[in-house]
């Protein structure tokens, strides 16, 4: 028998529309089945899938892309449309080296519309692409698909402003589920609760409708009710936001009910003006445990369908440690304060949340703001901790810029899961934030390599210096590193005459592994370790660099503007005359892997840096 039969014919979304639409709940469970198998054995994002199924599988029926195009915002709950548009072969690669992504990739599909990764850019895009479409006269409409999570992120209510005005035929799809990674924060969760709640309302439409059906134009009526409706519901709900900004607004309605999802995407379709469409989803559905717990299932590693996800509780990682030693700081100290943009979790922030929560801010996916307002409270002598990732820190470079660093505001940053991240890919590697953070006049870096060193960096960070300070970590645990020589600026980890390394943060493991093989070699190598990455004095580099006369610089960051090339150029400056060469991920985007692949194909571990030096000798 056929584990999907319904699925198993589906190749292009024309295969959707061919289909009965009888059997369209049929196509969703098996949707939901494939997405629980495969995602089981590669891990991903779970929970926000299974709850858009119906959403998705509607668009692909009522729309026809890739002529019409169909964003996904984050693009992490676009799985179920990579199922549909041929890529269901793929799935045993989803997230792998060499394999599918996890989010929207133009160049793996004409069906990816635009990139997606990070939150709140979907209106922007589809916008611009209907602004394109109607300026080159194509054929085709625009569909985004957003979620309450990333409709907290401000980018989103820039182009909602805009859009609302434009007269652009775009539909944007509000999945309602009350959640971002935790549960959704903020005022317009909030408002939409109460939308949801409104009693009044859902009792009268009931009611009118039931009166309606009994009158004997009545099923006319019915057909011709959506303004009635929508006036009907701005009387008794006040105008929506998406109203007050110049959209049709149509629902709230169930988007877990496919026939329901149809209707409304149709009525959207036939309306020529910018349209949201209000549905209600329950993350996670389709899988009891992924229901009962969408934040935990929302990002997973494999697991065992039958017995369900087994997080190891005590399992230690800079995040944790981190997490720990802002929860001691905040014992003695009233001044201290916390701030995530909706990754409590992911930053090891949660205990705090629940300690000290007048003291903890989650601000939504919205670092911009979270940058500026951590400033706002350090110019008031509060002490703010901003925990933010590496790669969604560059939404926030201008605030930095401007809101922090020109008034030289103590905003303390604590930048998580720096360097590469592994199965997420080119949108979320950390790989910029050292040459964007050194661009910025009086920032302090700091790069702990161990547990220890994250402590002793943030007690430095926080309470012994001034002005905006950055302690960057990467995702997971400490390797063979575990010392701690926080209390310099760089330390000699190692001594050796003929060739220096030098790096810093988790890629000194590499450093220190390259050693020992080019032992093997008969080079005896030193290792130097950088603690802080900006405002110290190279000159002591530099010289050992000319003593042993060759030096590799190893990072796990982009080339551009980063610390090899800082050093380079001092070297150049001073007549420093040894020979460096510089090791780092150039200037690429670098795809989905584990992080040992990547570092192993980008050429950034012990080995590539064994080769580098040998080759060196080699004078090439
Ligand atoms: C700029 C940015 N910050 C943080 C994230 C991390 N992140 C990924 S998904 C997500 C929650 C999204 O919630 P929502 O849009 O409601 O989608 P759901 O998963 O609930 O369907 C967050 C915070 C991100 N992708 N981009």
């Amino acid at each position: 028998m056929q584990k999907y039969p319904i699925l198993d014919k589906i190749n292009t979304p024309e295969d959707v529309k061919r289909l009965d639409a009888a059997a369209l709940p049929e196509l969703c469970a098996e949707v939901r089945e494939f997405l629980i198998e495969h995602v089981s054995k590669t891990g991903g994002h779970l929970a926000s899938n299974l709850g858009v199924v119906e959403i998705t599988v509607g668009a692909h029926r009522v729309f026809s892309a890739p002529q019409d195009c169909i964003m996904f915002d984050v693009g992490h709950q676009c799985y179920v449309h990579k199922m549909l548009t041929g890529r269901q072969e793929r799935f045993d690669t989803l997230r792998r080296f060499e394999g599918m992504s996890g989010f929207l990739r133009p160049a793996e599909s004409p069906y990816d519309c635009f990139v997606s990764g990070h939150a709140s850019n979907s209106i922007s895009a589809a916008l611009g692409m209907a602004r394109a479409k109607r300026l080159l006269q194509e054929e085709g409409r625009v569909v985004c698909v957003i979620g309450d999570g990333a409709l907290t992120g401000g980018m989103a209510y820039e182009a909602l402003n805009d859009a609302g005005q434009s007269g652009e035929p775009l539909i944007i799809i509000f999945n309602d589920n009350e959640m971002s990674i935790g549960k959704s924060v903020g005022a317009l969760a909030d408002r939409l609760s109460r939308i949801r709640l409104k009693p009044r309302y859902f009792k009268l439409k009931a009611k009118t409708k039931t009166l309606l059906q009994r009158c004997p134009q009545g099923q006319h009526v019915i057909s011709g009710i959506s303004a009635i409706k929508n006036r009907l519901k701005s009387t008794v709900l006040k105008e929506t936001l998406f109203e007050l900004m110049g959209f049709r607004y149509l629902g709230p309605a169930d988007g877990n009910d496919i026939q329901n999802v149809c209707t409304l995407l149709q009525e959207a379709k036939n309306l020529n003006e910018p349209v949201v469409i209000h549905l209600k989803t329950v993350k996670g559905k389709g899988y009891l445990r992924s229901e009962q717990n969408p934040d935990e299932y929302h990002g997973v590693s494999a697991f065992d369908v039958v017995a369900g996800q087994v997080k190891s509780k005590d399992q230690r990682s800079f995040s944790t440690v981190f997490g720990d030693q802002l929860c001691a700081f905040a014992e003695n100290d009233p001044h201290l304060c916390a701030i995530t943009a909706a990754m409590a979790d992911g930053t090891g922030l949660s205990e705090f949340g629940k300690r000290f929560p007048q003291r903890f801010f989650d601000v939504g996916i919205a670092e911009e703001h979270a940058v500026t307002m951590a400033s706002g409270m350090a110019s008031r002598g509060a002490r703010p901790v901003c925990a933010l990732y590496s790669t969604f820190l560059q939404r926030g470079y201008d605030q930095l810029l401007h809101d922090v660093a020109i008034a030289g505001n103590h905003v303390v940053f604590a930048i998580d899961r720096a360097g590469l991240v592994g199965a997420d890919g080119q949108t979320h590697q950390g790989v910029f934030d050292v040459p964007f953070l050194l661009t910025v006049p009086g920032m302090t870096l700091y790069a702990p390599a161990s547990y220890a060193e994250l402590e002793s960096a943030l007690q430095q960070a926080v309470y012994h210096t001034a002005g905006p300070v950055a302690v960057r970590y990467p995702r997971g645990g400490e390797g063979r590193y575990t010392d701690n020589t926080f209390d310099r600026p760089f330390a000699v980890l190692r001594h050796g005459s003929d060739v220096t390394l030098i790096s810093y943060g988790i890629m000194i493991n590499q450093a220190l592994s390259a050693a020992e093989k080019l032992a093997n070699h008969g080079i005896s190598a030193r290792v130097i370790k950088l603690n802080c990455l900006s405002n110290f004095d190279l000159s002591t580099v530099l010289a050992s660099i000319n003593e042993t006369g060759r030096a590799v610089i190893l990072e796990d960051s982009i080339q551009a503007g980063a610390l090899g090339e800082k050093i380079a150029a001092a070297a150049a400056q001073q007549g420093c005359r040894a020979h460096i060469k510089l090791l780092n991920l150039k200037n690429r985007f670098i795809p989905e892997g584990t992080v040992d692949q990547l570092y192993s194909a980008y050429e950034i571990d012990s080995d590539a840096v064994v080769r580098c030096v040998l080759e060196q000798k080699d004078g090439r």
